[in-house]
């Protein structure tokens, strides 16, 4: 309790200051609250003082007095403009600390795709996750692009904002001082489920987030394709979207999809089989589901094929219009067969 008050004494409820940033970010903030409450506390102040003194005691009172002075006039001006510079210059250099990367940070160099409602960051060695693991007390550049509309990344404990624009890179770098996880939010309004745009920050020791790394790897690598299927519903973003117990979203459900007679309303009906599923996840608009819009973003580069191979497989196990065998089984077989795949190019 005493430490949670101590806190927000420390940054006026303001979120815990978690990065190398953090304080000369608060203290520039806290000096334009407190200069603009003083600023109201005077005008206000002189401005009721005035009313009172020269209010019109009887109807013959004229205003008299002098119409100009110039060392009131440079009274307002100069002053004003001296604490301008201030903020001016105190501003932009923490604008420049925040934009030159230091060196370094790009050998901690992980990549962000945004899109909707979905954070992925992918590391270097090539794995990816839906939340940010970092080493602490290490400087981290973030390379970040959307494939749908502008997202925005943000991790208030950091006081690090960036916008995620679809077709271009754009950099963010910070270095977090402490241990914890800490909130990632979406600030750019992206559509229906923007405010679900949540993910986290895992702030870890460098070898917790070598472990972690090695770890993933490992686990993605021995995956049997059902299993990688979920996993990519789950951090991929499908979920947000497809429900795989019936429920409508704003993409259909994926319960009883494969196998079952597709409708669409810009084209032939056709039978949900491998190759409609692949298409639909890198060529979302080419064949619009009767009843639903053209809102899917393209999977194209942010999909691997033996993980579309995956999705197809968990499809087919929650599909009652399919009743031929799961590959589900032997999972070291498969996981090297997956593997043989992993480096052709998306033919779409
Ligand atoms: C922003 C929402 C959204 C996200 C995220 C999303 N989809 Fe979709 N998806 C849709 C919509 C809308 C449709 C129907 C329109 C169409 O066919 O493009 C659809 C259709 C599909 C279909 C065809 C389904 C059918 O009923 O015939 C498949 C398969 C699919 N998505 C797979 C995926 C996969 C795999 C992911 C995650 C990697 C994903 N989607 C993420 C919105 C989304
Ligand atoms: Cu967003």
């Amino acid at each position: 309790m005493l430490a949670i008050l101590a806190q927000a004494e420390k940054t006026l409820f303001l979120p815990a200051q978690r990065s190398t940033v953090a304080g000369s970010h608060d203290g520039l903030y806290h000096f334009v609250l407190w200069m603009s409450v003083c600023w109201l506390v005077l005008i206000a102040g002189v401005l009721v003082y005035f009313v009172i003194k020269y209010r019109r005691k009887s109807p013959h009172d004229m205003p008299v007095g002098p119409t100009h002075s110039t060392a009131i006039e440079l009274g307002w001006t100069l002053p004003p403009l001296i604490l301008v510079m201030i903020i001016f210059v105190w501003g932009f250099r923490g604008f420049l600390d925040m934009n030159q990367q230091p060196n370094g940070a790009t050998q901690n160099q992980v990549l962000v795709a945004a899109s909707k409602w979905n954070w992925l960051f992918t590391y270097p060695n090539g794995v990816d996750d839906g939340v940010l693991h970092v080493p602490v007390n290490t400087p981290i550049s973030l390379v970040m692009t959307s494939s749908d509309v502008i997202h925005s990344f943000y991790v208030p404990d950091f006081r690090v904002k960036q916008d995620v624009v679809p077709g271009r890179y754009n950099k963010l770098w910070f270095q977090a001082t402490e241990v914890g996880t800490y909130n990632i939010y979406c600030t750019e309004y992206c559509g229906e489920q923007h405010s679900t745009m949540l993910s986290k920050v895992v702030v870890q020791s460098q070898e917790d987030y070598e472990t972690y790394l090695a770890e993933l790897e490992e686990k993605i690598l021995a995956m049997p394709p059902v299993e990688l299927g979920k996993r990519v519903y789950n951090i991929k973003g499908c979920k947000q979207c497809h429900s795989v117990d019936g429920a409508a979203g704003t993409g259909p459900t994926w319960m009883d999809v494969f196998g079952g007679e597709r409708r669409f309303s810009n084209g032939e009906p056709r039978i949900a089989d491998e190759n409609y599923i692949r298409e639909s996840i890198l060529n979302p608009g080419k064949e619009l589901v009767e009843g639903y819009g053209n809102n899917m973003p393209t999977y194209q580069g942010n999909i691997k094929d033996a993980e579309i191979t995956g999705v197809i497989e968990y499809l087919k196990t929650i599909s009652d219009n399919y009743d031929g065998p799961i590959l589900d089984k032997a999972p070291a077989v498969q996981a090297e067969a997956e593997d043989a795949t992993q480096d052709t190019p998306a033919s779409e």
